[in-house]
């Protein structure tokens, strides 16, 4: 504290050591740059302290900037991202895969916030995101660097090239997505389908119009998903409608510490019906190697 510091300067030096937020501290170093004397002796003081200030500003707006349009998206087992150029339809295709209801215009630039909705294929969740087109300034190349299956929207074949460029995340699966294939007749269809084929993508020709290529888009897209389905349930009860997803090889441990952290240490053993099982309700313990479709009934020590 500066000597001659008045009792203004003292609350706000208080606030400041209470701060429990970036925003908070901030308002208190500048109550206290405001209220600190001002002499000769403590003008290093209140040097320092507009050096924290300018600090502390510059670090809020990084954070803001890096957790824009990322509010609440947690990502799930099975996560999609959709990314394209403006207007290509990528919130179309939101809308028809999942229960979402996105801003869709012929305009461009539509989308400014990440989209979220849920795909349900065979009993499974998987969350689909729409986000706003790759020249856009909200564009979120942390959500692409992240996912693990990515949904490209093209009007154009050329547009693959240019996107491909773009992202960075070399190891999520891609499904090239074609869309607006009502706008062509069938000999242009055969033939922009047998040049997606020549370059071996992994594609799926749509109208978000007449619907087709949907059904197959989201085939496409549940079986990029290296996953098996456990249902579970408790001994006499029926199984749970949502299985635990896990990756192929899982062992029942791993399941049991999927469901609640520590809950293998009291499991003593499962019965297995399903195809994992070499008769209806086998017995297994913890090292038992699951397989997509099992019912796991758990009994505990
Ligand atoms: N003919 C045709 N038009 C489509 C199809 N899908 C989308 N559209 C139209 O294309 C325009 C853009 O659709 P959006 O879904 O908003 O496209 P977007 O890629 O999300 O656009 P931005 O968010 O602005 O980047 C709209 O006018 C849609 O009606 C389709 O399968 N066929
Ligand atoms: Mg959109």
């Amino acid at each position: 504290m500066p000597i001659n510091a008045g009792f203004k300067f003292g609350k706000a030096e208080q606030k400041y050591r209470e701060a429990k937020t970036d925003e908070e501290e901030l308002a208190a170093l500048e109550e206290m740059l405001r209220t600190a004397p001002s002499h000769k002796g403590s003008e290093k003081f209140r040097g320092d302290m507009r050096l924290k200030i300018k600090k502390l500003k510059e670090s809020i707006t990084k954070s803001k900037k890096r957790n824009k349009g990322k509010k609440g998206i947690k990502k799930e087992d099975m996560q999609a991202i959709i990314i394209g150029l403006t207007n290509s339809g990528k919130s179309s295709i939101l809308k028809s895969l999942t229960n979402a209801n996105p801003k869709i215009a012929s305009y461009g630039f539509t989308t400014t916030e990440p989209e979220i909705g849920t795909l349900n294929y065979e009993g499974c969740n998987i969350q689909i995101i729409d986000l706003p087109p790759i020249a856009s300034e909200s564009f979120d190349h942390g959500i692409v660097n992240n996912a693990d299956l990515l949904l490209i929207v093209i009007e154009k074949i050329h547009e693959i090239d240019s996107i491909l460029d773009i992202i960075k995340n070399k190891m999520a699966k891609k499904i090239i997505i074609f869309n607006k294939i009502d706008l062509y007749d069938e000999q242009t269809k055969r033939k922009i389908g047998e040049t997606l084929k020549t370059k071996k993508y992994n594609f799926v020709l749509t109208s978000t119009l007449t619907d087709e290529g949907i059904k197959e888009l989201k085939e496409k897209i549940f079986k990029s998903f290296c996953i098996i389905r456990i249902y579970t349930r408790q001994p006499g009860k029926k199984e749970d409608n949502v299985p635990m997803v896990m990756k192929p090889g899982s062992t029942l441990e791993q399941l049991a510490e999927k469901i609640l952290n520590g809950y293998s240490k009291k499991v003593k053993y499962a019965k297995i019906f399903g195809p994992s099982a070499k008769f209806l309700g086998q017995k297994v313990g913890l090292k038992h190697v699951l397989k997509d479709k099992d019912i796991a009934e758990f009994y505990t020590k």
